[in-house]
């Protein structure tokens, strides 16, 4: 494996990329052009201009997360083959870079979802929480007003105030959108990208939804063993992988994570670790990495990545803020180079005493 941060560009993220080098356990970025919006084309020379400034920090550019995908793709109408078209073209520029990992989600309307931003714990740290109740008593076009104010003066992902502002219209077009016509919109979408896929040797990761269930009455299909397993065989090409991300999965406490780990071998491209506590089934908030702080069983987790033979890239995924830090919610630094550390230990602990 190798560890890595994710980092939104230096217009964006309050973390540099010299604070990221200097987590001794990273040596690879996960990066994005932030500004870039579904559908765009990704340019040649913007993504070369990205590459060479975290290679310049002393950094290898591991992937990225996300070119994300227009709604016309997923709802399988408008002008989705043109966004598909475009889609390829960026591709094949990110391959013409030497990049070789794609992150992208197919959630409608909202990408990850919690209720709030900043729930203060015992020890004064704040972390990202969910509970259903709160969805239910919302109205899906008040989901914004009711966090926005909790973005410390960032961007986040899925949450763009610009995109909020048509929420509306966006559920309109999912109107007659169920499961099923969401799993043919995405294999109608991999199928034709594969073969730029398979000539540039571009792995694309699909991130789980989150929470792994439907939420304002919206299909989402990526949520559990079965269905991930049904969308492998679907597209039964290694490039069509996952982003096996613990903390989104494992917000269905059925969902059996090492398992799924297990039966995902070959397909896993990338990895997002974390740690969630649960207070009932529909209401968890984000822990720290530790075991401990949570109900996931860590060490299992990694092995599990270990013992499937993972190699990709690996991140903390969302940490707590603490230390007095104003970051984007789950983006700060400290509490993720925490996490990195955790994770790396618990890998050099199971690999010296699986070689021993
Ligand atoms: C949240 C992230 C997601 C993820 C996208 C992938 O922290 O894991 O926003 O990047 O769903 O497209």
């Amino acid at each position: 494996m190798e560890m890595t941060m994710r980092w939104y560009g230096s217009n964006h993220d309050t973390v540099t990329l010299k604070q990221l080098k200097q987590i001794r356990y990273v040596t690879g970025v996960i990066t994005t052009l932030y500004d870039k919006k579904p559908g765009e084309v990704w340019n040649r020379d913007e993504i070369h201009a990205l590459k060479k400034e975290v290679e310049e920090a002393g950094l290898h550019l591991a992937g990225i997360e996300s070119v994300n995908i227009h709604d016309d793709i997923k709802t399988g109408k408008g002008n989705r083959d043109e966004y598909i078209a475009n889609y390829i073209e960026t591709l094949k520029n990110l391959g013409e870079e030497d990049i070789h990992l794609v992150c992208y989600n197919f959630m409608p309307v909202f990408d990850w979802t919690r209720t709030e931003l900043a729930r203060v714990r015992e020890d004064g740290s704040t972390v990202l929480a969910y509970t259903q109740k709160a969805v239910d008593e919302l109205i899906p076009e008040k989901m914004f007003e009711s966090i926005s104010s909790d973005m410390n003066g960032t961007v986040m992902p899925g949450w763009e105030p610009e995109r909020m502002a048509h929420v509306k219209e966006l559920f309109d077009m999912y109107k007659d959108i169920d499961d099923e016509k969401l799993f043919e919109n995405l294999k109608y979408f991999l199928e034709k990208i594969m073969p730029v896929c398979n000539e540039y040797d571009i792995k694309m990761a699909i991130h789980p939804d989150d929470p792994a269930w439907s939420v304002f009455g919206l299909p989402r299909i990526i949520i559990n063993k079965e269905n991930i397993l049904r969308m492998m065989k679907m597209v039964d090409d290694p490039h069509n992988g996952v982003t096996f991300c613990a903390g989104s999965y494992g917000t269905n406490l059925n969902n059996d994570l090492p398992d799924m780990i297990r039966s995902l071998k070959g397909r896993i491209h990338f990895a997002h670790v974390r740690n969630l506590k649960f207070h009932s089934p529909d209401n968890f908030e984000e822990a720290a990495h530790l075991s401990e702080d949570g109900n996931f069983d860590m060490y299992e987790i990694v092995k599990a990545l270990y013992d499937i033979g993972f190699e990709g890239p690996i991140r903390p995924d969302h940490g707590r803020m603490i230390w007095d830090e104003v970051a984007m919610p789950g983006y700060g630094l400290y509490d993720r180079a925490l996490g990195a550390a955790y994770i790396c230990g618990l890998w050099e602990a199971i690999e010296k005493s699986d070689k021993r």
